[in-house]
């Protein structure tokens, strides 16, 4: 398929991922080739005046399809999904979302001939039984959290669909995801990226896990490359197709607040560990993604340093103009 032809549908492009992952593939693709859709939510006008939108409910088969049909979509990223602290609170919703959305996406890819999606999992689907530190691709897979039930029968979903009805589906196990752009909706790793927000704005932040919580991360620009790098990759080479497990940095909550102090030496940073605490404990330190970069060329291009430089500048140029979002 060349890229001309491709007509792209982003679910979740009002969230942290959709969002920045829209406005790329826009840039790749022509405007008018990605159809940015969402729930509810309102679109910032940058998402909704450069191209296409619409609101859909993937949990509701119909809406979905009548997209489709609409724009002829051959490629689906479908990054709407309820993370990990929400779906402790609402496992239902959580369920309904996630496993439902997921089929509902995938039996509509089967019925419109799409050429491909992209389903991301997450380090969520691990639990307290997998091996904590480098985690390997094949491990156990026994998550306490619904949002981590549903990325495991998401990721065992997508292989049943490759085999049994030949369908592209790919998807990699995202760790905490930083960015500067959309705030995150819901999720453990969330203080990542509230505590750059925070240190600029008040200079403190009181953190909701301990001090020592290590988990796998990543800056968005690696995220991004990582989904695009994986949808062009060939599929007939991969082993491997929606459980990728994918990584950056690994750094605890305290060894990120002291990388903004070296740029904000008064940033003081508190923890105070609610609920999420045990979600954070029953995910990795660091996970081992040997099959990303030997199936299809993964490599990160940041690590901490370099993303807290990079996050500080384009929060602090934002807060100067009076326009930090929070
Ligand atoms: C969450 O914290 O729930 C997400 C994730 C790691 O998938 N950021």
């Amino acid at each position: 398929m060349t890229e001309e032809m491709k007509k792209i549908m982003v679910t979740g492009s009002v969230g942290q991922i959709g969002s920045e992952l829209t406005m790329l593939l826009r840039k790749k693709y022509g405007n008018d080739n990605v159809i940015a859709t969402g729930h509810r939510t309102q679109p910032k006008p940058e998402l909704k005046d450069s191209g296409p939108f619409e609101f859909i409910n993937v949990a509701k088969k119909e809406t979905i399809e009548e997209v489709v049909k609409k724009y002829d979509i051959d490629t689906v990223y479908h990054m709407s999904a309820i993370l990990s602290a929400v779906g402790e609170k609402n496992p239902h919703l959580c369920w309904d979302v996630n496993m439902n959305g997921t089929k509902n996406l995938m039996d509509i890819a089967i019925e419109y001939e799409m050429g491909q999606i992209f389903i991301p999992s997450s380090i969520a689907a691990f639990g307290p039984e997998t091996p904590i530190d480098n985690t390997p691709q094949e491990t156990v897979l026994k998550p306490r959290t619904m949002y981590g039930v549903t990325k495991v029968a998401g990721e065992l979903l997508c292989d049943y669909y490759v085999r049994r009805f030949g369908l592209d589906v790919r998807g990699c196990r995202y760790p905490g995801i930083i960015s500067n752009e959309t705030l995150p909706g819901g999720g453990t790793t969330d203080y990542a990226v509230a505590i750059y927000y925070e240190a600029v704005k008040n200079k403190k932040y009181t953190c909701f896990v301990r001090e020592d919580t290590r988990l796998p991360m990543m800056y968005m620009p690696d995220c991004l490359k990582a989904t695009i790098d994986l949808m062009e990759a060939d599929f007939s080479k991969l082993k491997h197709y929606s459980d990728f497990n994918v990584t950056a940095m690994s750094f605890s909550a305290g060894e990120l607040a002291d990388s903004i102090k070296k740029h904000i030496p008064e940033f003081g940073c508190t923890f105070e560990p609610d609920f999420r605490q045990e979600i954070a404990d029953s995910w990795p330190n660091s996970i081992d993604d040997t099959a990303a970069r030997e199936e299809w060329g993964w490599e990160p291009d940041y690590d901490l340093e370099a993303m807290t430089k990079d996050m500080l500048d384009a929060l602090s140029k934002r807060h100067a103009e009076g326009n930090l979002g929070i």
